[in-house]
């Protein structure tokens, strides 16, 4: 009887130390999220769409933070007239830790603020937050990064980004997060962790103790 219950029971031990090895920052691209232009943007004329198709996803499309682009026709996205709104789908909830901004390089038509709001997976909001990007760097362009105060659960994202006269133009943006199932694992001590609530060894002796003894009933 007691081979069965270590061969159901270690696997479960190993699944947690996985779990607690996995957690660990990412960066959130077009490998793992989503990008689409929101219905409240007021931009009149699009100019994102050079060479046969290249989409929104110009957006997300930087491979690491780290990475830089040269900018063209091909690599920017430059909106004319008014705001552009994105909406991102994260897929899951994160929490962010830093937002990744590739802006122009000239101020006639940098991105000068965006709104962010953001939400959790139920579309309840958790948190806004108000960014003026730096002018971006030339002739490669690398990402300013910009720490985010713990907007914590976020898997929806809303950016309103304008330009003070009318230009929107930018490499790309991106999010490096922690899955927030990771949250205690990266640090435990975090307070929403209440460490203080946790069940104290005795309480957890006696759950592993009743799991045991279900599965020992199950089994009989
Ligand atoms: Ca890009
Ligand atoms: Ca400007
Ligand atoms: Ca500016």
């Amino acid at each position: 009887m007691q081979y069965p219950l270590a061969r159901s029971f270690f696997p479960l031990l190993l699944g947690l130390f996985a779990a607690q090895a996995s957690a660990a920052p990412i960066y959130l691209n077009v490998d793992n999220i989503t990008v689409a232009i929101g219905g409240n943007s007021t931009y009149t004329t699009s100019r994102n769409t050079f060479d046969n198709g290249q989409t929104i996803n110009k957006v997300i499309d930087a491979p690491s933070a780290d990475a830089s682009e040269v900018h063209n026709q091909t690599t920017h996205n430059w909106f004319s007239g008014g705001s552009l709104e994105l909406l991102f789908d994260f897929q899951q909830q994160y929490d962010l830790t830093t937002l990744h901004f590739w802006n122009y390089n000239g101020e006639a038509y940098d991105v000068d603020d965006i709104q962010f709001t953001f939400f959790d997976g139920s579309n309840t909001q958790v948190g806004s937050r108000s960014v003026s990007p730096a002018l971006g760097s030339t002739p490669n362009i690398f990402a300013e990064d910009i720490v985010l105060v713990a907007p914590l659960n976020v898997r929806y994202v809303t950016a309103v980004l304008t330009g003070s006269n009318g230009e929107i133009d930018f490499q790309n943006m991106g999010f490096t997060a922690s899955l927030s199932t990771d949250r205690c694992d990266i640090n435990p001590n975090d307070p929403v962790c209440n460490p203080t609530d946790a069940p104290a060894p005795g309480t957890l002796l006696l759950l592993i103790t009743g799991l045991l003894g279900a599965g020992l009933r199950i089994r009989t």
